[in-house]
This record gives structure tokens, C-alpha cells and sequence, in this order.
């Protein structure tokens, strides 16, 4: 149990039935079919800039690079009811091509960053994750830019230390809202699913509109850094795009 892998994307469902379910994530996001929807506003976040006495478990855990956030990080606006943080992690390519999760007009980005919520009113994670609109994802693309990314600088300095499947380290406490765009008002937003098994059909989605620039070292790193499970170059960590099933996708502008 719990033994899946990117390599084995197609027998998931065997396993993991919600992973064959309708509605499933990533998606493509076709812009023209998207509906303007003047109840989403700007996402607003609320304890974000942490003291680096504050220390954050980073780790590899054979599918991703995962950060685990103190749950007094909250989205305060943008969604009808609060939610919690409980970890980021990102998804992205190789050398050879690009590794985002969700498309937009059939374009894959280089990578994408997951920010991963939970709403409180459940008793419990566990609850929440089995409840419709229980989970909430923030996403942005990550793309190829001019310039070093400070913010992302505090992860990728340290990818090293998490090298094999299972190492963990510590980060120093930073603005980890450094990490989504500057422009948290333009975003996507649908009823999915979590992209690896369980695939738990809960979560409410943010995508934005704007993306993230990181220079071509720091993708580079990002991309050729860890190893997943047997050793291998942990790369192309994403799903493929799935049916919309009749879901429609919301946007909150124009
Ligand atoms: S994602 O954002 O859709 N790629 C995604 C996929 C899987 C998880 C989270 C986000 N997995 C869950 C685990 C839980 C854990 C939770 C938070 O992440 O199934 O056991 O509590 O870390
Ligand atoms: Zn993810």
C-alpha cells in the first residue's frame, strides 16, 4: 500500500479507485472556455512573514521536495470559508522538458508550486480531506526568468541535504508568501482533486494567472538535484491533464 509511482500513472485507479473518479486534477485550463465569476476575490493570505528562529522540516519524500507549514499561516480572503497551511511542495520537469501540472491552452510550464490547506472546521486533517471543498490548493507556474529568485533561494540552497528518498532537513523561518506571485487577485478556480494517490476529490483550486520567474540555474537545480525512490533522478514529477467531466472553471477576472 502506498507504493505508487509517476512511472506506474495509469494503474493508480487499480489501487486508488477516487484516482479514476471525475473529477480529477491536474486539468487544462482552455481560457476561452472559462467563466468570469465577480464573487472570487483576491486571495489574501495572513502569516506568512516567519522569523527565521522558526525552524520548517524540508523533505524528500521520493515524489516531491516537501516543506511543512505552521498552520497559523491562513487564506484569509478569496474563499468562502478560512483555511489552514499544512505543507508546500513543488512539481516540475528535466533538462529535456518542461514539468507542470496544470496547462493552460495545452502549455506546460516548467514547473509549478503547491500550496496545501485544510479547512479547520473538520475535527481533524484526516476529516477534512474527505470532505468536499476539505482541502484547498493554491498553484503557480514557475517559469524561466532574467534573474536568481531570493525567495526561492532559501529552499533551493538547501535541496542538497535532501538529496535521497526520505532525508529531511531544516529550513530558517522566511517569507514563504515570497514564493507566489505578487499578484494574488488574478486566478483559476475549480472543484479537483489531489494529483497523486489517494486522489481525494476535495480540494477547491487556485490556480493563478501570474507566474513565478526563477533563473535557469535555479530551475536547473530544482531539476537535477534529488533522487527518488530506486535511486533514480526524481524529474518529471507530474500528472497528466484530465477530463473535465462537464466541471466548469471559474475566473476571477476579465
Ligand atoms: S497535490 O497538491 O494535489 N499535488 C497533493 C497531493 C497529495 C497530497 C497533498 C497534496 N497528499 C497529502 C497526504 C496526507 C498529508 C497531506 C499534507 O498531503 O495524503 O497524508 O497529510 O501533507
Ligand atoms: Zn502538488
Amino acid at each position: 500500500h502506498g507504493h505508487w509511482s509517476y512511472a506506474d500513472k495509469d494503474e493508480w485507479p487499480l489501487e486508488f479507485p477516487d484516482c479514476g473518479g471525475q473529477m480529477q486534477s491536474p486539468i487544462n485550463i482552455d481560457t476561452n472556455s472559462t467563466i468570469f465569476s465577480r464573487e472570487l476575490q483576491p486571495v489574501v493570505l495572513a502569516g506568512y512573514n516567519l522569523d527565521p528562529s522558526e525552524q520548517l522540516s524540508l523533505m524528500n519524500n521520493g515524489h516531491t521536495v516537501v516543506l511543512r507549514l505552521p498552520g497559523s499561516l491562513t487564506i484569509a480572503s478569496g474563499y468562502p470559508q478560512e483555511y489552514r497551511a499544512m505543507q508546500l511542495h513543488l512539481h516540475w520537469g528535466s533538462p529535456e522538458g518542461p514539468g507542470s501540472e496544470h496547462t493552460v491552452d495545452g502549455r506546460r510550464y516548467d514547473g509549478e508550486i503547491h500550496m496545501v490547506y485544510y479547512n479547520p472546521s473538520s475535527d481533524s486533517i484526516k476529516e477534512a480531506m474527505r470532505q468536499p471543498g476539505g482541502l484547498a490548493v493554491l498553484a503557480a507556474f514557475l517559469q524561466v526568468g532574467p534573474e536568481d529568485n531570493v525567495h526561492y533561494q532559501h529552499l533551493l540552497e538547501q535541496l542538497h541535504e535532501v538529496q535521497e528518498e526520505g532525508k529531511e532537513t531544516t529550513v530558517a523561518g522566511f517569507n514563504i508568501e515570497g514564493l507566489l506571485p505578487a499578484n494574488l487577485g488574478r486566478y483559476y478556480r475549480y472543484s479537483g482533486s489531489l494529483t497523486t494517490p489517494s486522489c481525494y476529490q476535495t480540494v477547491n483550486w487556485t490556480v493563478f494567472n501570474q507566474t513565478v520567474l526563477l533563473s535557469k540555474e535555479q530551475i536547473s537545480l530544482l531539476e537535477t538535484t534529488l533522487q527518488g525512490d530506486d535511486d533514480k533522478d526524481l524529474q518529471n514529477n507530474f500528472r497528466l491533464t484530465q477530463s473535465l467531466h462537464g466541471r466548469k472553471v471559474l475566473a476571477s477576472f476579465q
